[in-house]
């Protein structure tokens, strides 16, 4: 936040705000111990882009490594705890419930951590890499096992097709009941904040437009610039896991 007043300001956003929609991505999960999105690629993935391993033609080209790349990231995600602004987020939640509002969390992270602290209403717009799905048949299973998901990649399921992670590669569609949701959240909302998101993926974050489009309250929630800082009405350059607490501790 640029001063503090902004950040008065911000409380009062909130306070009065009935329907919150939070865009959250990877920078969210930064404080659990989850590499953001741009960073993931440390030890031996770092030869590769995300870019490149997420997309349906990598994984057709070599589903051992997609494979094998997506269940190390699914025993890491297990093997990690939501963080303070998990929580906060979920602490709003309840605040704004007993009040008669919502707070929809519209993310673009796949590893269920919103839903392991507690929060309610999270739309998954890129799916999760906790449940796999049959390539044949398109039947998910949850995996939450802390052992991998096999010795050999791929893996082959029971109905001679593979099993891949359950989330939205690039090139593919979001899910559709995903993005209906996300759309009649955004209808409805009076106060959009985009946390932790590097803005540069669509269409999750094309859901400003609805903010810009309503003159709704936007802020952005983040360390960084990004690339659409100045679309939003105010800016919070701070940590998530920091500022997310301390704000929901002034609304009590
Ligand atoms: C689609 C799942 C129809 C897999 C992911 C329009 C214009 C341009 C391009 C396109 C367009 N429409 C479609 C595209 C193509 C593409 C796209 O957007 N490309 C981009 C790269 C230009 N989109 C698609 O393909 C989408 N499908 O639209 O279908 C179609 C298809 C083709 C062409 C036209 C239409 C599907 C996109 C979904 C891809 N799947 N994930 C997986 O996870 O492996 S996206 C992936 O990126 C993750 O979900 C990740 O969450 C997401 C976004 O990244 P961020 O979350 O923002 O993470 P990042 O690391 O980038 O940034 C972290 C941020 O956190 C940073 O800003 C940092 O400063 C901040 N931070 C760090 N620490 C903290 C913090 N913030 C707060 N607190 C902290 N402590």
């Amino acid at each position: 936040m640029e001063s503090q007043s902004a950040h008065q300001q911000l409380i009062e956003l909130v306070r009065q705000a009935k329907r919150i929609v939070a865009l959250t991505g990877a920078g969210v999960s930064a404080e659990s111990g989850i590499p953001t999105f741009r960073d993931a690629m440390d030890g031996h993935w770092s030869k590769y882009k995300p870019e490149q391993l997420a997309t349906p033609q990598a994984f057709e080209a070599d589903p051992a490594r997609v494979s094998r790349w997506y269940d190390e990231r699914r025993l890491a995600a297990l093997g990690c705890e939501p963080n303070p602004g998990h929580y906060a987020l979920a602490e709003l939640e309840r605040i704004k419930r007993a009040q008669g509002g919502s707070v929809t969390i519209l993310t673009q992270n796949v590893d269920q951590l919103h839903q392991r602290a507690g929060s309610q209403e999270v739309i998954e717009l890129h799916g999760s890499i906790i449940r796999w799905r049959c390539t044949r048949t398109g039947e998910t299973q949850d995996h939450v096992e802390r052992e991998p998901l096999a010795q050999d990649y791929p893996i082959k399921s029971p109905n001679g097709g593979l099993w891949r992670p359950d989330v939205v590669w690039f090139g593919e569609t979001l899910p559709t009941r995903a993005l209906a949701s996300a759309d009649l959240a955004c209808q409805k909302m009076d106060l959009y904040l985009a946390i932790g998101t590097s803005g540069v993926v669509y269409p999750a974050t094309g859901f400003i437009q609805f903010a810009l489009d309503r003159d709704i309250p936007s802020v952005e929630i983040n360390p960084q610039e990004t690339p659409i800082s100045e679309a939003f009405f105010a800016r919070v350059r701070e940590a998530s896991g920091v500022y997310l607490p301390a704000l929901v501790k002034a609304l009590l």
